[in-house]
C-alpha cells in the first residue's frame, strides 16, 4: 500500500537561538524528505538568520522569515502560518528552538493527524511531565491550564503548549488578523479557535525539558495577557463573535 506523503512545515520562532539551531534544524531534516523548517526570526543579535542562511547553502529544505524587530511569538507564528499556506503545505508544526520540544517527537504527532486536526504535545496528560523547571514555574503553568480548562471548558490539558501540528485545514479556517495575542495566549487562542470551529483536538504525552543554553523569553506581561485572553474568547464566543 503506499501512503501518502505529507508536506510538512515546521516553524521555529527564534530569538537568540543561535546554539541550538545547528543541532535543531539536521535532526528535523533527519526525519525525513518530507520534513522542511521554516525559522521566523526577529533580528537576534546573536546571528541565529546568519546561521540559517548558512545552512540554506547546502539544503533546499530550510526556509528563514526575518522581522526587523523582536516582535513576539504569536505574530511570529503567525508570519510562519501565512507562509505554510501560500506554500501550500499540508501540516504545519509549531516548536520552540531551546530542545523543550524533542524533533523526535515530530513524527507521532504527524501520525496523529491522520485522524485529528490539530494535535498537541502535552506535559499534562499522564502526570505531569516537566523536567528542571523550577516549581514556581511548573505551578505556574499547571494553574493556568486548569483556570483555562474551567473557564473556557475547552477539553485541553495543555492549552499552553507550543510543539502541535495543525492539518492545514485548521489555519486556512481561522482569520489570521484576528489574533493579536503574543505569549501563552496565542496558544490557547490557537487551540480555542479550533476547538470552538468543531476540529478534532487530541494531546499526545509529551516530556518538556527546560532549556539548557540560551535564555528564556518569558515575562509578567505574558502571564497577564494569558489570564485576560481566557476571559475574551469566552466572552467573545458568548456573544457569537467570531
Ligand atoms: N521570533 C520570535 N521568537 C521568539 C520571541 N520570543 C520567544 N521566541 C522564541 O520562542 C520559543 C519559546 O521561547 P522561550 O523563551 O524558550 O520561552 P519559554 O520556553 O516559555 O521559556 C523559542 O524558540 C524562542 O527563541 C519573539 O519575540 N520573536
Ligand atoms: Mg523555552
Amino acid at each position: 500500500m503506499t501512503s501518502i506523503i505529507n508536506r510538512c512545515l515546521v516553524v521555529i520562532p527564534t530569538f537568540n537561538e543561535a546554539e541550538n539551531l545547528p543541532r535543531l534544524i539536521p535532526t528535523i531534516l533527519d526525519l525525513g524528505p518530507q520534513y522542511e523548517v521554516l525559522v521566523v526570526d526577529d533580528n537576534s543579535p546573536d546571528g541565529t538568520a546568519g546561521l540559517v542562511k548558512a545552512m540554506q547553502q547546502s539544503e533546499r529544505r530550510v526556509h528563514l522569515l526575518e522581522r526587523p524587530e523582536k516582535l513576539g511569538l504569536g505574530t511570529a507564528y503567525v508570519t510562519g502560518f501565512r507562509f505554510a499556506l501560500a506554500n501550500g503545505y499540508d501540516r504545519v508544526f509549531e516548536m520552540d528552538a531551546d530542545f523543550s520540544h524533542d524533533p523526535t517527537e515530530l513524527p507521532n504527532l504527524l501520525k496523529k493527524t491522520e485522524e485529528f486536526d490539530l494535535v498537541i504535545g502535552s506535559r499534562y496528560i499522564s502526570g505531569v511531565n516537566v523536567v528542571n523547571w523550577p516549581m514556581r514555574r511548573l505551578i505556574l503553568s499547571y494553574a493556568a491550564n486548569l483556570y483555562t480548562r474551567i473557564i473556557t471548558g475547552m477539553p485541553v490539558r495543555d492549552a499552553t503548549s507550543g510543539f502541535k501540528c495543525f492539518r492545514r485545514e485548521v489555519l486556512q479556517s481561522i482569520n489570521l488578523d484576528s489574533i493579536h495575542s503574543n505569549g501563552y495566549a496565542f496558544q490557547i487562542e490557537m487551540d480555542f479557535l479550533a476547538w470552538k470551529k468543531g476540529y478534532r483536538v487530541f494531546e499526545i504525552p509529551i516530556v518538556f525539558v527546560d532549556r539548557r543554553v540560551g535564555v528564556s523569553k518569558m515575562s509578567k506581561n505574558i502571564v497577564y495577557e494569558a489570564a485576560w485572553i481566557v476571559w475574551r474568547l469566552k466572552i467573545k464566543s458568548l456573544f457569537g463573535i467570531k
